[in-house]
């Protein structure tokens, strides 16, 4: 069943940083980023199984940015 989580990101001041998280986040197999809210930091996922955090946080630090 499909689900969603969120995380709590750091370091985000632009859309352009919204649209880095967005593109690497995405890249996680079987994981759809259903929004990147730059004013809370929150990113939201969805997926059929959960994503391992070191997964999602690993796509964060790439994209140059922290997981809270
Ligand atoms: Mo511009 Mo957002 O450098 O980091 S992409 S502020």
């Amino acid at each position: 069943m499909k689900m969603t989580s969120s995380y709590e990101i750091s370091g985000m001041t632009c859309e352009h940083c919204v649209r880095a998280v967005t593109q690497e986040v995405g890249e996680i197999p079987g994981v759809t980023v259903e929004s990147v809210d730059l004013d809370s930091g929150f990113l939201t996922i969805s997926s059929q199984q959960l994503p391992a955090r070191e997964d999602v946080r690993a796509a964060v630090e790439e994209a140059g940015y922290e997981l809270v």
